[in-house]
Formats: structure tokens, C-alpha cells, sequence
């Protein structure tokens, strides 16, 4: 097929703002893109923000409206990227944050929404937050960033999900002389949610984001923010607490923005996901 015609630029037609419209993702076609994968623009063998950028004018005339692009920040890449080190940069081999902001401005340009992953349960190991908590002091609010136990017993009640390559939810670090939490690989330390600390960090880095122009977000791993004895931690109601506060928060700043809840839940469970008419958390979810 000559597709000569998808890489020249914008069709002057299209050249309009996004309509206005906050209800946008009710009807919203959502093509899910992993940057590397896509479009390689220095032929290094891995794709990049200015690949994904010059093929645009494809994406759009599939008939979609709306890219959601898969993890792209800084990663050792052992979990494809859910591993995130940084959670406000651009993982190098995919170009930088001004080849992401000039993305979006070339999307929103052809009407297209473009929403990102906000991964929020745990980090990677290697992320600054948890480096400087295994030499924190025990018991330090930086210490506290992540889940620790001297007993790696507690929450016997959850079960392991990644049972192929984890026998315990629980690892112990040599460096903080403590075990330290992890619902998915060990390698993924989970952040503390019972931290205040740790909220604020993430709405600032869903402000960051949010002001760079990104229209909503995908958030990883929902069910299980929170941890609490005698629970199998999955949708406990302090983890219904948190998100409330991040929905209030966007709600409080921002106007037209997605939250899309990976909730892979029975359905009675992923129901309070959507919230009552007066507390209302999550726009939609998906498996
Ligand atoms: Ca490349
Ligand atoms: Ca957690």
C-alpha cells in the first residue's frame, strides 16, 4: 500500500483544537501504542517519540481519537517499562521530554487525546525514593516511602499473583536490614499509601504531566494500594480513600481529564471503582 500520504503533515481541515467537550472519553476510541514498538525515527533499532510523531496522520485516519501510550519513563525494563525509576522523565532511547511535549502538541493538533500510565502501586528498586529508603533510618518518613516488616509473615492473608516467579509478597533487603513489601515482583517495591508523603508525590507528578498537555491516565495496579492485616489487600477501603483523594485533586485543578482504572477485579469488585454520584473516583476501568 502507498502510504506516502500518512507521513506528509496535518490536513489544514484538521488543524483545529480538540473540540471542548469534558465528556470526550464517554465515546472515546482509544489505540493503545508502545513507543518502542512503533516507529523507529533514528534507525537504532528501537522506536521513539519522534517516530510516533511522524506517523500521526496514520494513527488518526485509523479512526481513533484517543492514543494511550504505555510506560515510557526512565527503566530498567525487567517488567517492559511498569518498572519506572523515574517518574518525570523520558526513558532515553525514546527521546527526551521536549520530543514528548512536541508529541502531544503534534496529537492534540489532529484531534487526538493522548493519555499515559500512571503506576503508582510500587516503583522499580532502582528508583531514588526507595535507594534513599533502604539507608533512611528505620521507622524515618523516608524509610516509609515503601512497606516494611521485620516479619515477613504479616499479611499472610494475600495471596502472591506473580506465583511462577515469587514464592513470598515479601523480600529482604541486606542494606535496611528489613523485608520490604512487593504485590508483584521483587524487584517492584510497593510505596507506602499510609505515608501522606507519598500521595503528595504522586499528585505531583500527576501535575507534571498533566500541565505537559497529557489528557488523562491509565492507572496501573489500582486494587492494591493499600495493605492491611487480616485483608487479602486487593480494594480495600483505605485503597477507595486514596484514589477518592487523587479524583478530588484532578476534580480540584483540572477540567476534561481521563482516569482509567486497571481494575482486573470480579465485577462486583471493580463496581465500587466507579464510586456514588457524590464520590465519584473512577471515569471508566479496564482488564
Ligand atoms: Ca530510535
Ligand atoms: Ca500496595
Amino acid at each position: 500500500m502507498d502510504t506516502r500520504h500518512y507521513t506528509t503533515g496535518a490536513h489544514p481541515a484538521l488543524q483545529t483544537a480538540m473540540p471542548d467537550d469534558p465528556l470526550w472519553y464517554m465515546d472515546a476510541v482509544i489505540y493503545q501504542v508502545h513507543v518502542k514498538a512503533f516507529y523507529d525515527s533514528n534507525n537504532d533499532g528501537i522506536g521513539d517519540f519522534a517516530g510516533l510523531a511522524q506517523k500521526l496522520d496514520y494513527i488518526r485516519d485509523l479512526g481513533v481519537n484517543t492514543i494511550w501510550v504505555m510506560p515510557f519513563y526512565p527503566s530498567p525494563m525487567l517488567d517492559d517499562g511498569y518498572d519506572v525509576a523515574n517518574y518525570e522523565d523520558v526513558h532515553p532511547p525514546y527521546g527526551n521530554r521536549t520530543d514528548f511535549k512536541a508529541f502531544v502538541r503534534a496529537a492534540h493538533e489532529r484531534g487526538l487525546r493522548v493519555v499515559t500510565e500512571l503506576i503508582v502501586n510500587h516503583t522499580s528498586d532502582q528508583h531514588p525514593w526507595f535507594q534513599a529508603a533502604r539507608r533512611a533510618p528505620k521507622g524515618s518518613a523516608k524509610r516509609d516511602y515503601y512497606v516494611w516488616s521485620d516479619d515477613p509473615k504479616k499479611y499472610a492473608g494475600t495471596r502472591v499473583i506473580f506465583t511462577d516467579t515469587e514464592s513470598s509478597n515479601w523480600a529482604w533487603d541486606p542494606v535496611a536490614e528489613q523485608h520490604y513489601w512487593h504485590r508483584f515482583f521483587s524487584h517492584q517495591p510497593d510505596l507506602n499509601f499510609d505515608n501522606p508523603r507519598v500521595l503528595r508525590a504522586v499528585l505531583r507528578t500527576m501535575h507534571f504531566w498533566l500541565d505537559m498537555g497529557v489528557d488523562g491516565f491509565r492507572l496501573d495496579a489500582i486494587p492494591y494500594l493499600v495493605e492491611r492485616e487480616g485483608t487479602s489487600n486487593e480494594n480495600n477501603p483505605e485503597t477507595h480513600d486514596v484514589i477518592k483523594a487523587i479524583r478530588a485533586d484532578l476534580d480540584k485543578h483540572y477540567t476534561g481529564k481521563l482516569l482509567l482504572a486497571e481494575a482486573n477485579m470480579w465485577p462486583e469488585d471493580v463496581s465500587q471503582y466507579f464510586g456514588e454520584a457524590t464520590s465519584a473516583t473512577w471515569h471508566t476501568t479496564s482488564r
